[in-house]
């Protein structure tokens, strides 16, 4: 691989945070290898190339790996820099999307596995506090098109691939998105309506799947 020039991609078919890669190549328009990982058993070139957290998505561009899915968004954003810009010029609002960004990061994962994963009062927190999260991106986006205004950009790459898990979190924590959220819907629906985002993103009740194989896999009932 080291001497290899070209894209490559090492990725999960339903991670969010590899779709998030996904997503930001298909608006530069930029071609690449993807190469599908088997995370049960980790390929030596993913223990090769992502040594510290050994987890996808990772870019290898000419031999050289990039990991951490916002930090891969970010470099091809740096790296294929004609087109569709994803971060804002402007260094305050750049800050304002990374901060943004970094709340999903933070937030949308793991309270969104704690609502599949626990049950009873645990779950009701769960519930609870994905509601206030999903809340505070709808304050935060606004009556606006896009998280970054007119243009498709940062939060949005970060944010769309976790809306593929909102029929999960619906069915496991028993309440509307629609009904706590309306503008968020839409902003999906609309994000959906881009070739780089429905051409990544799975059909929800697919995903669903995935993730009740996945809880009876670990045990979970
Ligand atoms: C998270 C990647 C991750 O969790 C990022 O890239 O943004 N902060 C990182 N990857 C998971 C699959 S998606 O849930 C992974 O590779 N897991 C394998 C493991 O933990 O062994």
């Amino acid at each position: 691989m080291a001497s290899e020039k070209g894209v490559m991609l090492l990725d999960f078919w339903v991670s969010s945070f590899g779709q998030r890669a996904r997503i930001a190549l298909a608006e530069k328009g930029v071609q690449y290898e993807y190469k599908e990982q088997n995370l049960d058993e980790k390929s030596d070139l993913l223990l090769k190339s992502n040594p510290v957290n050994k987890k996808i998505p990772v870019l290898i561009h000419d031999g050289k790996p990039v990991c951490e899915s916002l930090i891969i968004v970010q470099y091809i954003d740096e790296v294929w820099s004609d087109k569709a810009p994803l971060l804002p010029y402007d260094p305050y609002e750049r800050a304002q999307a990374r901060f943004w960004a970094d709340f999903v990061d933070k937030k949308m994962c793991d309270c969104g596995s704690r609502l599949w994963k626990l049950k009873g009062d645990e779950q009701e927190a769960a519930k609870k506090e994905m509601i206030e999260i999903l809340q505070l991106l709808e304050a935060q986006l606004g009556d606006k098109k896009y998280f970054g205004g007119d243009t498709f950009g940062f939060v949005d790459v970060s944010f769309i691939p976790f809306t593929n898990r909102f029929y999960s979190y619906e069915t496991f924590g028993n309440f509307s998105i629609e009904a706590v959220a309306p503008k968020l819907v839409l902003w999906a629906k609309r994000c959906m309506e881009r070739e780089s985002v429905a051409k990544t993103l799975y059909d929800p009740k697919k995903v669903h799947e995935f993730v009740c194989d996945l809880k009876k896999r670990l045990g979970i009932e």
